[in-house]
């Protein structure tokens, strides 16, 4: 379609997520215009792609949940503790119909380009579909984990067997039954899927180059102790995960893990063991298990000393025990009989530490040693997490030409994880800065919602039409981030939260470190001490904090 044709809204939306969907919900109301433009065919971000055999939200659904309408906490009931994958598009698929959502979605719609048009102060999109878009604010719920890695292997091409990303799994399902399958990856998707393949194909042998952390999720119902919790004050529950460290409610652990004798740390690693919950074990063994690598070792420990009790071949439990990273600093995993799968007569391990790929050949996978003929490959190999989607997707022109990928050429630069010094009135859901991935997402996503709509509400009753981070606030995030970062263990070990599963990809770690609580109070000062760090501008107006 011709420019003079674009579809005219106060904002634009990228993606129908999570985050995409809540964002028409609370614009609407605020009293702007709005259209998310999404290149699926219908709602679910993450949970409409990711459809491999096994997954699951690894927060307990409780938790990972919207809570901004306590009719639809009430509306909804999840069947377990972690729902999976079609559950949970389920879901989204009904908050989209409740609050008549899909009316503003554009599917099947790329961006292709967007530019900002300064003499306008307003954004152009192009698309793949349709009209092009003119908006005043352009906001990027584009998810963290939404762009695929490519293999990286040599010879991928010339496999004549089938071969499928977890990330893009085929929507009508894949049957393995009677196949030699090859996994590559043993992060979460790896994890989750790896069990449920063993069951359905022939031989499965797995490619592991990094051992995970991973605990049991005891699925199940969803435990009465939490639901007890929810249900006796539902807003206290969810007032507490607002100001929690990890946006679930749990309490600070105070006892430190030197202030506890072997038995007593014992016990608690148990009992952490038996909950089968992420969030619980990162956050209530001991005070400095996140922070000091003596108190994160004792947990390593305890954890390979389970895998060596479960798995019985003693060189595969050896394999699958991690040594290069402090437990929690990269993303640890929960499974369903991950570990066991191991003892399977047709699972099979290869460590890449010790063979690592040469190339996939026509018949199979070729290490420096063997050859392994199969007839599919899965790769579970992860994603151009954080930025992925929003730097390489399409081109972002801000002020004066100048791109995004050329801004952050030198790794992602942000105010609050929301914004960007030289791009007025773009916004980024759970961008790099913000908790996000070191957070419950829900619970991230609502909070970043909620803060830019009520800001676009209150700079449009003030008479603002533009909003821009300032220079000066965007180094200073960016010396917080640091500083936070410093304290934790993350910058012990190369994960996609450092951008150093990408090759070329600049090392930085991207999610903010100091808690969603914290951060929700930043975001709140930001407010009360008159937007400091944006400059505001409007017709007849302008201010800069
Ligand atoms: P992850 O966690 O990034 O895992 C990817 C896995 O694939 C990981 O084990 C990688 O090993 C492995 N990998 C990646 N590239 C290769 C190549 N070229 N060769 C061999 N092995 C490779 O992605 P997931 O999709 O599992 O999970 C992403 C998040 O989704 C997860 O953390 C949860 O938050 C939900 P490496 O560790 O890099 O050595």
């Amino acid at each position: 379609a011709a420019s003079g044709s674009a579809q005219q809204v106060d904002v634009a939306v990228v993606g129908a997520g999570f985050a995409g969907l809540y964002l028409p919900h609370r614009l609407r109301k605020a009293g702007l215009t709005v259209v998310a433009l999404e290149e699926a065919g219908d709602v679910g971000g993450t949970w409409y792609w990711n459809r491999y055999p096994g997954a699951r939200c690894d927060i307990q659904t409780i938790d990972y949940s919207y809570t901004f309408d306590p009719e639809l906490e009430t509306a909804w009931t999840w069947s377990e503790k972690y729902a999976t994958q079609p559950e949970i598009l389920r879901y989204l698929g009904f908050v989209a119909d409740r609050y008549d959502l899909r009316r503003d979605i554009r599917f099947k719609t790329k961006v292709t380009e967007a530019t900002w048009d300064e003499a306008n102060g307003r954004w152009h999109l192009a698309t793949d579909n349709g009209a092009p878009v003119s908006c005043r604010y352009y906001i990027m719920a584009t998810g963290c984990l939404s762009a695929p890695k490519p293999p990286e292997i040599d010879g991928v091409k010339d496999f004549t067997g089938a071969v499928y990303f977890t990330g893009r799994w085929p929507h009508d399902g894949v049957n393995l039954a009677g196949k030699r399958v090859a996994v590559i990856g043993t992060g979460s998707s790896g994890i989750q899927s790896i069990p449920l393949i063993a069951q359905q194909a022939e031989h499965l042998t797995v490619f592991q180059r990094t051992p995970n952390f991973a605990l049991p999720a005891h699925n199940g119902p969803a435990p009465s102790d939490r639901m007890s919790l929810l249900q006796g004050d539902r807003a206290a529950y969810r007032e507490q995960a607002r100001r929690s460290m990890a946006g679930v409610p749990y309490p600070q652990q105070m006892a430190v893990s030197w202030q506890l004798s072997d038995a007593e740390r014992r016990a608690r690693f148990e009992e952490a063991w038996g909950k089968g919950d992420l969030v619980y074990i990162l956050t209530q063994l001991w005070a400095d298990q996140g922070v000091d690598v003596d108190g994160n070792a004792l947990i390593c420990e305890l954890i390979r000393e389970k895998i060596g009790t479960i798995v019985k071949d003693p060189e595969t439990a050896a394999a699958l025990m991690p040594h290069d990273h402090p437990f929690g600093a990269k993303r640890p995993c929960l499974d369903t009989n991950y570990y066991a799968t191991y003892n399977r007569p047709n699972v099979t391990l290869v460590n890449l530490r010790q063979e690592p790929v040469k190339a996939i050949t026509p018949s199979g996978i070729t290490t420096g040693k063997r050859s392994f003929d199969v007839d599919v490959i899965v790769f579970a190999t992860g994603f151009d997490a954080m930025t992925g989607a929003i730097r390489a997707v399409h081109p972002i022109t801000g002020r004066d030409g100048k791109s995004l990928s050329g801004v952050w050429a030198q790794g992602p630069q942000t105010y609050l994880g929301l914004t960007v010094a030289g791009f007025p009135n773009f916004f980024m859901i759970t961008g790099p800065g913000s908790p996000s991935v070191l957070s419950n997402m829900a619970v991230s996503i609502e909070q970043h919602v909620d803060w830019v709509v009520d800001r676009l509400a209150a700079l449009r009753d003030a008479g603002f039409t533009t909003i821009e981070a300032t220079e000066t606030a965007q180094a200073g995030w960016g010396r917080h981030m640091a500083d936070c970062a410093t304290l934790t263990l993350h910058r012990l070990a190369n994960t996609w939260y450092t951008g150093a599963n990408v090759p070329g990809k600049v090392r930085a770690l991207m999610p903010y470190t100091g808690g969603v609580g914290p951060y929700r109070s930043i975001c709140d000062e930001v407010v009360s001490r008159g937007m400091l760090g944006f400059k505001l501008t409007g017709p007849d107006v302008a201010a800069q904090c």
